[in-house]
């Protein structure tokens, strides 16, 4: 596993990032409150995974086309997609919920993996047209076990495709480990096909940031794909139907909770003098405006 100290981001760029996490987390907490309440009919918490989301979509710029799988609520919300946009699929309102075409941010995908066959195609398509081709494409680990993973990945390395993957790997499909899908990383399958690939912590953003910029310049650059594995924690279950203590570990729970990235990431800039009470109290109130603006939408 690649690990790194890091020290090069500016400050703004730290304090953006922490932004983005923090609303993120805040509009997350809101989505699970707003399903138990009843207003929405189910929600996929990103929670713990904010690191590796607000990192990565940071790092390949806005002109990346991006396409989802279901969780990236924090790469949503990074691009601009409004939490009441967010929110509307989940309850029912809508298809999607934003303009996949000016965000750059194609809609969720729940059928596991063909977003990845979807992103490949875009890319060539896009490269035939003489456009900007360069497409990110965000998989779960458990959905790296379905065919349309592997045919993208055989594609888009036959094809040089400016595609990079990237793999949160938060250890479980539903209620099923990691260990017990695969005995290779995704990042090592990834080298089978031809593509070049990285395993990280995606528990940091500032080494998920520096290695999503090293990855989109060898897309862009080599014109050829890329996979970045990430080692996240699942704060929460599966879903808001899913109870995580039947199948996995108090110990396990406790220690992904307490290894929380987004706390993690507050406390270290607030040591760096990066951010103080003061700031942390404005975003604070920022995320409770909006939290209000989608109670007041969607609760019933
Ligand atoms: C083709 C297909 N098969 C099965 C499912 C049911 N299913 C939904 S989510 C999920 C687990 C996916 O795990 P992973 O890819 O690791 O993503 P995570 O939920 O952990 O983010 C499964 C099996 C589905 N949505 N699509
Ligand atoms: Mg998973």
């Amino acid at each position: 596993m690649q690990t790194e100290s890091l020290c090069d981001l500016d400050d703004d760029l730290r304090r953006s990032i922490l932004r983005h996490m923090l609303t993120a987390r805040g509009v997350d907490e809101e989505a699970r409150q707003l399903q138990k309440q009843g207003a929405l009919d189910l929600w996929l918490s990103c929670q713990g995974q904010e690191a590796a989301q607000v990192g990565s979509v940071l790092a390949v710029g806005p002109d990346a086309t991006v396409f989802p799988s279901y969780r990236e609520h924090a790469v949503a919300l990074t691009r601009g997609v409004t939490a009441e946009e967010l929110v509307a699929q989940w309850a029912g309102r809508t298809f999607c919920g934003w303009d996949p075409r000016d965000r750059r941010f194609f809609p969720y995908t729940l059928v596991l993996a063909a977003q990845t066959l979807h992103a490949v195609g875009y890319s060539i398509g896009r490269r035939l047209q003489g456009l900007d081709d360069f497409v990110v494409v965000y998989v779960g680990d458990g959905a790296t076990s379905e065919g349309d993973m592997s045919e993208a990945m055989n594609l888009a390395a036959v094809e040089s495709a400016s595609v990079l993957f990237i793999c949160q790997n938060n250890g479980w499909a539903i209620s099923k480990p990691a260990a017990e899908q695969m005995v290779t990383t995704v990042a090592e399958r990834a080298r089978g096909f031809g593509i070049e690939s990285a395993l990280i912590q995606g528990d940091d953003p500032e080494t998920v940031h520096r290695q999503c910029v090293r990855a989109a310049e060898h897309v862009r650059d080599r014109r050829s794909p890329y996979l970045i594995e990430m080692r996240v924690g699942r704060i929460h279950g599966h879903s808001t139907s899913d109870a995580q203590e039947v199948y996995r570990g108090r110990d396990d729970i406790a220690r992904t909770a307490a290894a929380d990235p987004v706390l993690a990431y507050a406390d270290r800039l607030t040591g760096l003098d990066v951010v103080d009470a003061e700031w942390l109290r404005g975003v604070e109130s920022q995320v409770r405006d909006i939290r209000e603006r989608l109670m007041k939408k969607y609760a019933s």
